[in-house]
């Protein structure tokens, strides 16, 4: 059985291994047009938790996936998630000035050049997942190409965001808000796991519905923990404004259900997604420590 540290090293080796491999595919900035392409590197390098990468590799270890293939489909979903960042911090969104701990791509750069590095971080992912084989059967790639596209979309994550936005100010019932996560930050969660599972073998059925629901249980887990830390932790350690939610009089789950509460069902769902890779065995550990960082983190 694996010990804390060998996840450690193994989380360090596999966040070097994505960091690498967005180096590679992000355009070079002496490559025209060079402010973009360095206004793109300066928000996708260097930082960031590269926690659904890491949720692709974990994946990808119950299928025996190639890490080559599984380290495209990592580097396609952090791509969509630098997008969405760089475009939920725009003035016309959350209007944020720091993100992983430097100012926001807007604020070092400009909004226009955010909006096109959002554009443009969003084409590249869908490139990198068309231009690589990342899976033995070209019906199974297109399948992936399809679930990070719905992932993202308006019945994904750009819909949770349009929700989110329109509950400023206003009061939501538990599942309205749930439904709100589970597609902003749920949906590519889940894609990230299924994706790196998709560059291995096929999983049988029930294998796949497993896997499935423990993305989902941790996809929701994941903002329930959030919505915690905005109101815990500070700015420092989040490298991004703390205490945002309240300040714009954002309902979360602290708002609806109190801090405690929240804690709870985070701690349910962990249980939750962990009995669903029960039958896994040992292939699935660090999913399972995956589950246990997204609980537990404090940042
Ligand atoms: C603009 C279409 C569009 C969508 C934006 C994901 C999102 C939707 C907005 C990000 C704002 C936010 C605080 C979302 C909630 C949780 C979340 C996704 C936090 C950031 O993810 P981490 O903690 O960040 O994995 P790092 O920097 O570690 O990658």
């Amino acid at each position: 059985m694996a010990t804390t540290t060998d996840f450690k090293a193994w989380a360090a080796a596999h966040q070097q291994r994505i960091e690498t491999q967005l180096q590679a595919v992000l355009p070079s900035p002496e490559v025209a047009p060079p402010r973009l392409h360095q206004a793109m590197r300066y928000a996708v390098l260097g930082s960031g938790k590269r926690v659904r990468p890491l949720l692709a590799f974990a994946a990808g270890e119950i299928t025996s996936a190639d890490p080559a293939r599984v380290a495209i489909a990592g580097a396609a979903v952090e791509l969509i998630h630098a997008y969405s960042l760089v475009h939920d911090d725009l003035p016309c969104m959350d209007d944020d000035v720091l993100r992983r701990g430097k100012p926001t791509c807007h604020v070092e750069f400009d909004e226009a050049t955010a909006l096109l590095v959002g554009d443009a971080l969003q084409s590249l992912a869908f490139q990198l997942l068309s231009e690589y084989r990342v899976a033995d059967d070209t019906a199974v790639q297109l399948e992936m190409l399809k679930l990070l596209a719905a992932a993202s979309g308006s019945r994904g994550m750009a819909g949770g965001q349009a929700i989110d936005l329109a509950a400023v100010g206003a009061s939501l019932s538990l599942p309205e808000l749930e439904f709100m996560h589970i597609h902003k930050t749920g949906a590519i969660i889940r894609a990230a796991t299924l994706l790196g599972a998709h560059c291995g073998s096929r999983l049988e059925e029930r294998a796949q519905a497993k896997l499935d629901h423990f993305a989902k249980c941790i996809g929701l887990a994941f903002q329930v923990v959030d919505d915690v830390l905005d109101t815990e932790a500070n700015t420092a350690t989040l490298g991004k404004t703390a205490g945002k939610d309240a300040q714009q009089n954002k309902p979360t789950y602290v708002t609806v259900l109190g801090t405690a509460e929240s804690k709870k069902l985070a701690a349910g769902l962990r249980e939750d997604a962990l009995a669903a890779l029960e039958g896994f065995g040992g292939r699935a550990q660090r999913l399972r420590e995956l589950a246990d960082f997204i609980v537990l983190r404090k940042f």
